[in-house]
């Protein structure tokens, strides 16, 4: 086991105290007016408590439900049948995670060990991808669905330092493309694939940068309509005057070729002082969106599929924040609901919020979230070491479910 993993990821939450807490909050009882639509992160005043889980408050007619317990759960990749691939960074493995019982709790069975502190994962031409710190490894599915036989290595990139995850996605064009975070806070790389979207061939081959400029790109989607591929990004620390609220995190949308700014740049154009290049910067691409600075954002989903949240959502997505480390006052440990409009992000509000108490600790923290083969909404909590499932009081809209059978109801 490699020692970057987990220990890290606790490291950042030595602060945090681990047992569960009810977080007592003051919320509204349930107005049936939509969230507000402002460009900061708003008081959750529309938010109510979960009916099962009052230590969480989610959007009046929802309830979550914690439906798994694992050690560091980071990415979550649905599966039609309804269980789940789950990656543990932390411990190198990867998980399935399925109801087999259908008691509403699903069971965890390894499937992997010694990976490499697995982070992405997507499935394309009957393979299993796993973005391993150094490394695509991918395995052949067997008539289940299931990786079977050896891994096979099929690209290998920039490792050790600074940010170790990998996210990776599939294009239309067939091409893998994988997100590889920078090796420091803020420096100018010596390896081109460090703070960059590299593309690949699905076998590995002709591997090139597709992007650049990315700090630290965790968050990677396929728009579901103009497809192109969207990733959340955050930005450097430490930069003063006003640390605690610059500069923004970002989600940006890649071009080919694009370079988003980082290290020299950040929020529209704004040179680092470090390098006080303005020429430079006015050659980058701005963020799509900016949000709070230091949310730490993480994994994100378009809801194109999500049948249990309202039909005018279905072009937004959602949105892990992580949390702030070096914040004074520490912000984040929530899910944002992304507002977009004529496929732009233009807003973001508070969708999932109560893993940080009012003083700023926290019990649990949203890494991933994901749509279930039900339209539910599924999230990672890798400080919790749970997998959340969020679903409509009402049991959604029936007749857009994705498998044609009714939706489950919450437990
Ligand atoms: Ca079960």
């Amino acid at each position: 086991m490699n020692v970057t993993g987990q220990q890290i990821l606790r490291a950042f939450f030595a602060p945090c105290a681990a047992s569960w807490c009810v977080v007592t909050a003051a919320c509204s009882n349930g107005s049936a007016a939509p969230p507000p639509h402002v460009d900061e992160v708003p008081p959750a005043e529309s938010l109510v408590s979960a009916p099962s889980t009052p230590q969480l408050r989610v959007p009046p007619g929802y309830d979550i439900v914690k439906i798994a317990s694992l050690r560091g759960p980071r990415v979550i990749l649905p599966r039609d049948d309804g269980s789940l691939f789950v990656t543990q960074t932390g411990d190198d493995l990867l998980a399935l995670v399925a109801d087999r019982d259908g008691d509403g709790q699903y069971e965890v069975t390894t499937l992997r060990r010694n990976l490499d502190s697995p982070h992405g994962m997507a499935l394309h031409g009957g393979f299993l991808y796993i973005a391993n710190t150094g490394a695509v490894v991918r395995s052949v599915l067997d008539s289940a669905g299931l990786p079977t036989g050896a891994l096979e290595t099929v690209a290998r990139y920039s490792h050790g330092g600074g940010h170790f995850t990998r996210s990776i996605v599939f294009g239309d064009d067939g091409g893998m493309y994988v997100s590889i975070g920078s090796s420091c806070n803020l420096c100018i790389e010596t390896s081109p694939d460090r703070a960059a979207v590299m593309r690949f061939d699905a076998d590995g081959r002709n591997g090139r940068v597709f992007a650049r400029g990315l700090r630290n790109a965790v968050g990677m989607a396929v728009h579901p309509v103009t497809r192109a591929i969207w990733v959340s990004q955050h930005e450097r620390d430490n930069l003063k005057p006003d640390h605690e609220n610059l500069p923004p995190e970002e989600i940006n949308i890649l071009q080919d070729g694009g370079d988003y700014g980082w290290p020299y740049c950040h929020s529209d154009r704004v040179p680092n002082p470090e390098y006080n290049d303005q020429a430079r910067c006015d050659r980058t691409i701005p963020p799509a969106l900016k949000m709070q600075a230091h949310s730490a954002p993480l994994g994100m989903t378009f809801l194109a599929t999500a049948t249990q949240l309202p039909k005018d959502w279905r072009g937004d997505l959602l949105l892990s924040f992580h949390g702030s480390w070096n914040r004074d006052t520490p912000t984040g440990a929530k899910v944002v609901r992304i507002r977009v409009q004529n496929n732009r992000p233009v807003s973001y509000e508070d969708f999932v919020v109560g893993w940080q108490r009012a003083n700023g600790s926290r019990w649990g923290r949203p890494a991933d979230v994901a749509v279930a083969h039900d339209g539910s909404v599924l999230i990672a909590d890798d400080f919790g070491d749970a997998i959340w499932r969020l679903s409509r009081v009402s049991g959604g809209d029936r007749r857009e479910g994705r498998t044609g059978r009714p939706e489950q109801q919450p437990r």
